[in-house]
């Protein structure tokens, strides 16, 4: 994520990932404040085993971007809700990627880490059997949650 006040959003694609027991790590990386961190880890992600890249940002949000730009793991980005744009600013830094240079963008917000966190995981999942089997219960319980009726 590019900064600490990103964590409030970002965390929920690390509930996600803890659920589904994915091992995974967390970071603070700016594009814009600590450009050098960014190279470095997304020159070394593949190297180091990464196998997807969650990256969330708001405001002039050039992180995931930057980062696909550095790699071709697969990047996963996250439009923070930002406070003077409500994130629009931050989802169209996102996905207004030139051809050549993908990040799947997810939706503004807690929705958008939530199902970032799910996408690593079928990513993942096609070749981990197991974590395909978790992934498939983590649906059916969300499946079975759902109340035919809301309460009053
Ligand atoms: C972006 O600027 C971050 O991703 C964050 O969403 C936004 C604001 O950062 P702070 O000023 O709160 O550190 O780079």
């Amino acid at each position: 994520m590019g900064s600490q006040s990103d964590w409030e959003t970002m965390r929920h694609a690390v509930s996600v990932l803890e659920a589904l027991d994915i091992a995974h790590e967390v970071r603070i990386v700016s594009a814009h404040r600590t450009p050098d961190r960014l190279a470095e880890y997304a020159r070394a992600a593949a190297a180091r085993g990464l196998s997807v890249i969650i990256a969330g940002a708001g405001g002039a949000a050039h992180l995931p971007g930057m980062c696909a730009a550095w790699t071709i793991l697969p990047v996963l980005g996250v439009p923070v809700e930002s406070h003077a744009l409500k994130g629009m600013d931050s989802l169209l830094s996102i996905v207004q990627m030139p051809g050549g240079v993908p990040v799947g963008t997810l939706a503004i917000g807690k929705a958008g880490a939530t199902n970032a966190g799910l996408m690593a995981a079928s990513i993942l999942a096609l070749n981990d059997s197991a974590l395909s089997g978790r992934l498939s219960a983590w649906r059916q319980a969300q499946t079975e949650a759902v109340a035919d009726s809301p309460s009053r």
